[in-house]
């Protein structure tokens, strides 16, 4: 494999899946049981605050006893040999990433153990349950804190950063993603346009499979871990 010198990496929720995360589109995937316009959009939020809260409570409680797999812990090494000139942008709210070690790391979405408060804007880290009785820790109003994650409709974070990163790289690796979401989905085409050689890893091919150079298809936790060996056996 030839010598790398700037990498951007992409994950989604199949990353998490060998951690017992649910994935979104998969067969029961967590689109299959609720309409993610009723829980991801500011309008469900505006509409039923409760039910949103309920959808993120349920989802931070189901971290507890959850932990990085092998595919988190080799992109954290990953990052270690090229430190200066590697950046992971996670669509994945969970801390599995950061709890294996990652640090050059955006949420893009958002992150399921913060919460925001709408009046004051302030962030709070936050791993108890959310509601609209829950006053905010700086300006106590009450009714306004929201979990701090971007839903449809809302721009996702840091993406000054991203665009700078995927115009200078010359690897771009997804892996774990539908290639569903956007602006996410178009990364690849931003990085292939700045010259970047671009890798999918994935269980099976997403949507956006034929804009990649390579794709290697199996499962997050085998695969990865490999492909980081790889890379770094090419020194
Ligand atoms: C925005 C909230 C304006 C947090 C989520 C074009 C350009 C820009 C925007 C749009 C556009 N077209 C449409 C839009 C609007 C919209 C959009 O993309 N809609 C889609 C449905 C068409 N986008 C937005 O609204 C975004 N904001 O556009 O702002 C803007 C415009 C330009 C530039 C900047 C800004 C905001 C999107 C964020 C929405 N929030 N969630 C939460 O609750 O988690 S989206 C949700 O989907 C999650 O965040 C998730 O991360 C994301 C993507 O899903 P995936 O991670 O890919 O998960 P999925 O289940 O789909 O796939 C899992 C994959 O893993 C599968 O392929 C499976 O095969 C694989 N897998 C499974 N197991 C394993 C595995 N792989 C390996 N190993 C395994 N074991």
């Amino acid at each position: 494999m030839r010598r790398f010198e700037r990498i951007v990496v992409l994950t989604g929720a199949g990353i998490s899946a060998e951690s017992g995360v649910d994935t979104f589109r998969d067969k029961d995937g967590i689109w299959s049981k609720i309409d993610y316009r009723d829980v991801a959009t500011p309008q469900g939020f505006e509409r039923n605050p409760g039910l949103v809260h309920d959808f993120y409570n349920q989802r931070r409680r189901g971290m507890a006893g959850v932990e990085p797999n092998a595919a988190h812990f080799a992109l954290a090494e990953l990052e270690r040999e090229f430190h200066a000139h590697f950046l992971l942008v996670t669509q994945n709210i969970d801390d599995l990433h950061e709890r294996a070690g990652s640090r050059q790391l955006i949420h893009m979405h958002g992150e399921l153990a913060k919460a925001l408060c709408m009046n004051c804007g302030s962030r709070h880290e936050w791993r108890d349950d959310l509601s609209t009785s829950v006053p905010c820790p700086a300006c106590h109003h009450t009714g306004l804190m929201r979990p701090d994650v971007v839903w449809f409709g809302e721009f996702p974070y840091q993406m000054d950063e991203i665009e700078a990163a995927l115009g200078t790289c010359d690897l771009f690796v997804s892996i774990g993603t539908s290639g569903n979401v956007y602006p996410a989905a178009g990364f690849v085409e931003e990085a292939r346009s700045a010259g970047a050689y671009t890798v999918e890893l994935n269980l099976e091919p997403s949507g956006g499979r034929n804009l990649f150079a390579e794709a290697i298809h199996g499962r997050a936790t085998e695969i990865v871990p490999a492909f980081a060996k790889q890379l770094l056996g090419s020194g």
